[in-house]
C-alpha cells in the first residue's frame, strides 16, 4: 500500500511539475512578444500599460494561474522606492506585537532584513527553485505580502478575496523624492560579474516623465490605488510616506486599526505605539548589523547590498540632487495627470 501511495504521489508530483513547466513556457512566450525598453539598469517590457521587469511579469502570471488567496491576507503596496522596506518592518511589527514584544532581543527586525521578514509576492519563478508558489504557501495566517503590481494586475482571484474581507495598505510618496531614490538604487545594481550601468539623472528624468519608470507610469500606479481607497476604504488605506514622517504616531494608529489589531488604551499609555516607531526609524533599522552587511541577488544576476535599501530617509531630498528646472518638469506632469482626482503628491 505504502509504496503504491508513493507511486501515485510521484505520479502526482511529475503531473504538476510538467503542469508547471507547461505554464511557464506559455507565459516565457507571451513576455517575449512584448515591447521592450532598456533604461533603469535594466530592461522592461510594456505589460497592460505598465513598464515591469519581464521577470516580474513572469512572477505576476504565475501568481494569476497558482496563487491560492487567504480570507486574512494583508498586501502591502506601493510604487518602488516610496517606503516599502519601513512599511514591511511596521506592518510586521504591528500585527506580531503580541508574539514578538518589542524591546526584546530576539525581535526577528533584529536578526532579518525587513525585506525578508515579508516576502515579495511576484519574486520570479527562477528565484524560487522550483518551489512554485510554496514560499507563500508555508506562511502562517494572517500573511503579510508586498508587491508593487498595479491593482489591475491583480489576480482575479486575489481581487475577488480582497473585495470580500481582504485588506490592502498602499504606501504612497512624493515623486521627486521616489525619483531621486530610484535613480540611486539604480546606480547601486550591478551584475554578478561587477558590472555597472546607469543612466545619468536628465535622462533617467527624461523616462520618468514620459511614464518610463519601473512599474511606471508613477501617476497611474497611484491612482489606481487612490480610486480604489476611495471607493472602498475599510479595504484599502492609502498612506503617503510624508504623512507618516511628519505625524508617526497618529498614523500608526490608523494603520493599526485598519489591519484589524487596534492598540489598546494600556497599550497608548505605555508608549507602544511610539516603541513601534522608534524600532522602525531609519535611524534605527540602518543602524543594525543585520541591514548593513550582506547582499541580495535580485533578478537571475544583479546584486544589490542590504544596505542600499537604507540611503538617507528624508523628506524633500530630491533639492540635493536636482535644478528646480528639473523638479518642475515631475510637478507639471503629476499636475496634469493627477487633476480632478482629489489626490495631491
Ligand atoms: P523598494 O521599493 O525597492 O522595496 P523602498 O523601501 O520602497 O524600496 O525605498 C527605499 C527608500 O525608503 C529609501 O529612500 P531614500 O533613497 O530617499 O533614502 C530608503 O532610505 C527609505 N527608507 C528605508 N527604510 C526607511 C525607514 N525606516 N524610514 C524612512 N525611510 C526609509
Amino acid at each position: 500500500m505504502a509504496a503504491q501511495a508513493k507511486d501515485e504521489s510521484a505520479a502526482i508530483s511529475s503531473d504538476e511539475s510538467q503542469e508547471q513547466e507547461d505554464t511557464s513556457s506559455i507565459i516565457t512566450a507571451l513576455v517575449s512578444k512584448l515591447p521592450t525598453r532598456q533604461g533603469w539598469s535594466q530592461s522592461y517590457v510594456l505589460y497592460n500599460s505598465y513598464w515591469i521587469n519581464p521577470l516580474f511579469v513572469h512572477g505576476i502570471l504565475h501568481l494569476h494561474t497558482t496563487f491560492k488567496p487567504r480570507h486574512d491576507d494583508i498586501i502591502l503596496a506601493s510604487n518602488p522606492k516610496c517606503g516599502t522596506t519601513w512599511m514591511k518592518a511596521l506592518a510586521f511589527t504591528i500585527i506580531n506585537r503580541s508574539r514578538y514584544e518589542l524591546g526584546n532581543n530576539d525581535h526577528p527586525l533584529l536578526s532579518r532584513h525587513p525585506q525578508e521578514l515579508v516576502p515579495f509576492m511576484e519574486t520570479p519563478t527562477c528565484h524560487t527553485n522550483g518551489d512554485g508558489l510554496n514560499y507563500l504557501e508555508v506562511l502562517p495566517s494572517p500573511r503579510l505580502l508586498t508587491t508593487h503590481m498595479p491593482l489591475s494586475l491583480f489576480p482575479p482571484q486575489l481581487s475577488s478575496s480582497i473585495a470580500a474581507n481582504g485588506r490592502v495598505v498602499y504606501m504612497c510618496r512624493e515623486p521627486k523624492d521616489a525619483f531621486v531614490s530610484r535613480w540611486h538604487f539604480a546606480s547601486k545594481f550591478r551584475r554578478c560579474s561587477g558590472e555597472h550601468s546607469t543612466n545619468d539623472l536628465e535622462s533617467a528624468l527624461d523616462m520618468f516623465i514620459q511614464g518610463f519608470s519601473p512599474y511606471g507610469p508613477f501617476w497611474d500606479h497611484c491612482l489606481e490605488y487612490w480610486r480604489q481607497s476611495i471607493s472602498s476604504p475599510d479595504k484599502i488605506l492609502f498612506l503617503k510616506y510624508e504623512d507618516i514622517m511628519s505625524e508617526p504616531v497618529k498614523h500608526i494608529v490608523r494603520l493599526a486599526t485598519f489591519l484589524g489589531v487596534p492598540f489598546s488604551v494600556k497599550e497608548e499609555e505605555d508608549g507602544v505605539p511610539k516603541e513601534v516607531v522608534r524600532l522602525c526609524s531609519f535611524e534605527s533599522l540602518s543602524g543594525m548589523c543585520v541591514n548593513q552587511l550582506g547582499e541580495f541577488v535580485r533578478l537571475q544576476d544583479k546584486v544589490i547590498d542590504k544596505s542600499d535599501f537604507f540611503r538617507k530617509g528624508v523628506v524633500g531630498d530630491w533639492v540635493n540632487h536636482m535644478s528646480e528646472e528639473m523638479g518642475r518638469k515631475i510637478d507639471r506632469v503629476m499636475e496634469e495627470k493627477l487633476k480632478g482626482s482629489g489626490l495631491v503628491l
